[in-house]
């Protein structure tokens, strides 16, 4: 087979010819097509290309056909990149055992989102089916809240800017739990958010001003006014910041510090983000404007929002938001 000289032919319904084109201009031009570098060889530089990599399939000679035809072995690889899971077919000099080219199979979706501009998020699937499951951890996906099923599409193109729009939802979520799961990888060196790579799945559209995780799921609500749905990098990374601290020793924090401890979930994922309209700072919940007052919690000063900034022996009988003051601030004053 020949790698890069593709030619398109179309025809009508008939099967008479309408038109060609041909990718490769150049002939294929080789002495011989005797390769003197081993297929195993090969192999094993093709499975070096990616961390913690096995095969997928076999090897076959190929004549790789760019500026100039090279013969080469042709292997598909599984693993890591940077941490980003990768399917990696890649070509290997079948006489030098140079990597000539390689060509990555995993694709990052597009999302038109409510609250953080255009992102990318790493969908699953490939050709007219995909999923909104996590390419890089099965167990994160989106769903509708309704009947809890996964997002599909026949493209990986998803939502479409309206807050309303239960699919723009999940592209916001997905989007942000993404974040928060390279943030806890790259900053704090944790495997998802169990610690060993699990996740819960995140729907959308409870029937609430809020948004909850329970162990078994996170709910995305809506706003007070307006039903848009609320999954915004600092809301969707403080519930899954639950689930974190609900998978250290001794389970959940208590009352007086869970939500102090979830928020800090949330303002690190919006920092590490870093998103151009999302921009990082120290408030909860200012792009979804939730009950239509701006941020709900203040980390900075969070007198702001009538909590404490310092701890007090009211704090401990405080309601466990408003509990989150002083933890919030000395959090903000670390960071
Ligand atoms: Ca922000
Ligand atoms: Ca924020
Ligand atoms: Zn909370």
């Amino acid at each position: 087979p020949v790698v890069g000289g593709d030619f398109v032919v179309v025809t009508d319904s008939a099967g008479r010819l309408l038109t060609t084109t041909v990718a490769q201009g150049r002939p294929v031009a080789l002495a011989s097509v005797t390769p003197t570098l081993a297929r195993s060889t090969a192999r094993h530089t093709a499975r070096g290309t990616v961390q913690h990599g096995r095969y997928d399939g076999a090897s076959r000679l190929v004549v790789l056909q760019r500026n100039a035809s090279r013969l080469a072995w042709e292997t598909t690889v599984v693993g890591t990149r940077a941490g980003e899971a990768s399917r990696l077919t890649v070509y290997v000099d079948a006489h030098s055992g140079r990597v000539l080219s390689t060509r990555e199979h995993v694709m990052e979706g597009t999302g038109s989102s409510a609250w953080a501009g255009t992102v990318s998020i790493p969908t699953s699937g490939s050709g007219t089916s995909y999923s909104m499951t996590n390419a890089n951890a099965s167990t994160l996906k989106c769903q509708n809240a309704s009947g809890n099923v996964t997002f599909t599409g026949t493209d990986d193109s998803w939502g479409n800017g309206d807050a309303t729009n239960r699919e723009t939802g999940c592209v916001d979520a997905f989007y942000a739990a993404e974040q928060e799961r390279q943030m806890l990888s790259t900053w704090l060196g944790r495997s998802g958010m169990d610690g060993s790579g699990g996740w819960v799945p995140i729907r959308v559209g409870l029937n609430d001003v809020n948004a909850y995780y329970d162990g078994t799921q996170v709910q995305i609500g809506h706003t007070q006014t307006g039903g848009k749905w609320i999954g915004s990098i600092d809301v969707v990374a403080h519930e899954f910041g639950h689930g974190v601290d609900d998978h250290t020793p001794g389970g959940i924090s208590g009352a007086g510090t869970q939500e102090f401890v979830a928020d800090t979930f949330g303002a690190a994922t919006e920092w590490y983000a870093n998103n151009g309209t999302d921009r990082p700072d120290y408030t909860v919940g200012e792009q979804v404007n939730l009950v239509g007052s701006g941020p709900i919690r203040y980390m900075y000063n969070p007198s702001l929002a009538g909590d404490a900034n310092c701890y007090s022996s009211s704090t401990p009988t405080s309601e466990v938001h408003s509990a989150a003051g002083p933890g919030n601030h000395w959090f903000y004053l670390l960071a």
